[in-house]
């Protein structure tokens, strides 16, 4: 097994990303250059934040590559990989997984579970689990089995207003988290001290925070300046094509170590 240092997983954008999957929002023409430039400053990010990228291939049978968050979970004893929620996604998991496998153990989720990464929010040896139209109940259950006996707290909330849990709230620290809090049950992030999302920015919440900065989406500064008041350094990308697919900050890498 590979030393993990800091190691960041991308996945490179696929000829076909204007066929993703939509859940929220209506389709709109996506510039797959304009994309792959936005994609190449936020790898470019990952690497100024200190971390060796590993930047895995596509293909135009799956259009959703990029968004690599959702097909594996990586703790620091183990890497779930998932079965996604959209059957369009689930061919993308082979190879994330022989990547992961370089650096952890692998447990692999079962049907007729299925689970987005995107609905798994780490914070500390807290997980928490978003049911939603991509994670079902038996998902919740298969995770909860696996992490349970390595002393973390599972918990379970119901995912509205948005498709992934991560879409309303990530975690700044083990006991922060940035949300919008339309879309999130508070009583579940009760022990967190919560950073909301400026009113005029409800898609704010997906951060991507990494040891010494939170990576943030050029479209949010209100909220940008809130993460800086709370003394983060921010590191603002444009991500708006790659909104266009429904996806974010998180979504893009897999962070192995060095968080
Ligand atoms: C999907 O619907 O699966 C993709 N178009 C977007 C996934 C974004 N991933 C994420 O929020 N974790």
């Amino acid at each position: 097994m590979k030393s993990s240092g800091a190691i960041a997983i991308t996945r490179a954008i696929s000829p076909s990303i204007v066929a993703c999957e939509l859940t929220h929002l209506e389709r709109t023409p996506i510039d797959v250059e304009n994309a792959r430039a936005q994609h190449r400053v936020y790898e470019e990010a990952l690497i100024e934040a200190g971390y060796f990228l590993e930047r895995l291939d596509t293909s135009p049978q799956m259009p959703d590559s990029v968004f690599v968050e959702d097909v594996a979970v990586v703790f620091d004893e183990l890497a779930i990989v998932t079965r996604p929620g959209a059957e369009s996604r689930r061919q993308e998991t082979p190879a994330v997984a022989e990547a992961l496998a370089a650096y952890r153990p692998l447990q692999t989720i079962q049907a007729p579970a299925t689970v987005d990464g995107g609905d798994v929010l780490t914070a500390g040896r807290t997980v928490v689990v978003g049911r939603s139209s991509r994670t079902n109940e038996a998902g919740v259950r298969q995770i909860r089995q696996m992490l349970e006996p390595l002393g973390y707290t599972v918990a379970e909330t119901l995912v509205r207003g948005c498709l992934h849990l991560k879409s309303a709230v990530t975690a700044l620290a083990d006991d922060m988290v940035l949300a919008n809090p339309d879309w999130i049950d508070r009583g579940v992030f009760g022990r967190f001290k919560i950073i909301e999302v400026d009113r005029a920015e409800p898609g704010a919440a997906n951060a991507l925070r990494l040891h010494d900065r939170v990576i943030v989406a050029k479209a949010y500064p209100r909220t940008a300046e809130r993460i800086e008041q709370a003394g983060f350094m921010v590191c603002a990308v444009d991500a708006s094509e790659l909104a266009k697919a429904e996806g974010a900050l998180t979504c893009c890498s897999l962070i192995v170590a060095g968080r």
